[in-house]
């Protein structure tokens, strides 16, 4: 039996493949509490915890609920994260303050990778990761992904970064950073809502079997301090001209509306949702759904 970290409360299932070192995938809940509308949250939530365990690993849903950070969800537990009015977007920084207060919270990016390091998971699906913002230079707004990924030994599966970001400059970061990238089966990185986003990937990778292998160089090397980022693209993308179309009108409301810090990202995504008749929604649902598939693959093929 592994000593487990007190203040993380472990499912069952997760507790019991971790024990025996068996693939266990982390997913973060701040997509399901503030990235996707309801209902289709839960049911997305329920459907990619049933993806991961059909290509065998175990998946571990990441929140803090009311000052307890979990690591893997029951249903009930997922239905809260879902359906409740009171659950926060908590980022690193936000962790110990909601805990100690008994707070819940959906953790981002950040706050899932940094959990799931703690938890002893080395594999996290996630839709599209946070970057840096359109504006940055001077709004500053960078996601805490980017600096939370530069600190942590885990692999993370996305679509890239979402389009309503500055892609360059998140490419840049990301280089800066030393966070390793691959593109899965393409040398276009892509753009969330779109397969390619215009710029081009270094590295391409062809199965999740070349994944584990690139993970176990990077043990050896010690390059492991960082994350790595594979980025797969969606099968299905959404309509270019619609996409920009929304991606501007999105933009022209938040400026407007002054909308500023973490609720920037979830208005944008909102916006996508309410503007795009379902398909924004069906892309976004796609992605994750592929994510946690091949995160699944890399988990199994890592732990042979
Ligand atoms: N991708 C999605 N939906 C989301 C997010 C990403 O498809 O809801 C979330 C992730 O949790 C990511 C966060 O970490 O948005 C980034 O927020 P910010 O830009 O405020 O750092
Ligand atoms: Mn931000």
């Amino acid at each position: 039996m592994i000593e487990k970290n007190p203040v993380l409360r472990f499912s069952n299932e997760v507790h019991a493949a971790l024990d025996a070192n068996k693939p266990v995938v982390a997913l973060e809940s701040t997509i399901i509490s503030h990235g996707l509308p309801r209902p289709q949250n839960l049911q997305v939530a329920r459907e990619v915890e049933a993806i991961v365990r059909e290509a065998g690993a175990t998946p571990a849903t990441i929140a803090v609920i009311d000052g307890v950070v979990h690591i893997g969800l029951s249903d009930s537990e997922l239905e809260a994260i879902a359906n409740r009015d009171d659950i926060a977007k908590a980022s690193n920084r936000d962790l110990a303050i909601a805990v100690a207060t008994g707070k819940s919270a959906a953790t981002t990016v950040a706050a899932t990778a940094h959990l799931a390091v703690l938890a002893g998971i080395s594999v996290f699906a996630t839709g599209g990761l946070g970057g840096v913002h359109r504006g940055a230079n001077e709004s500053f707004d960078e996601s805490a992904d980017l600096t939370a990924l530069s600190a942590l030994d885990i692999t993370v599966v996305c679509a890239g970064v979402k389009s309503i970001l500055d892609v360059g400059a998140t490419l840049e970061r990301l280089e800066t950073l030393a966070i390793g990238l691959v593109g899965y089966r393409t040398t276009n990185f892509p753009g969330f809502y779109l397969t390619d986003s215009g710029f081009t990937l270094e590295h391409r990778v062809d199965s999740a079997a070349e994944i584990a292998v690139i993970r176990a160089a990077r043990v050896a090397l010690q390059t492991n301090h960082a994350a790595l980022i594979v980025a797969n693209p969606v099968i299905k993308e959404m309509n270019r001209a619609r996409h920009d179309e929304i991606l501007a009108s999105g933009l022209a409301r938040a400026k407007k509306e002054g909308i500023i810090g973490k609720a920037v990202t979830p208005f944008l995504l909102e916006h996508f949702h309410a503007t795009s008749e379902g398909e924004s929604l069906r892309v976004n649902v796609d992605i994750i759904k592929s994510n946690s598939a091949l995160a699944a693959d890399i988990a199994v093929a890592s732990a042979r």
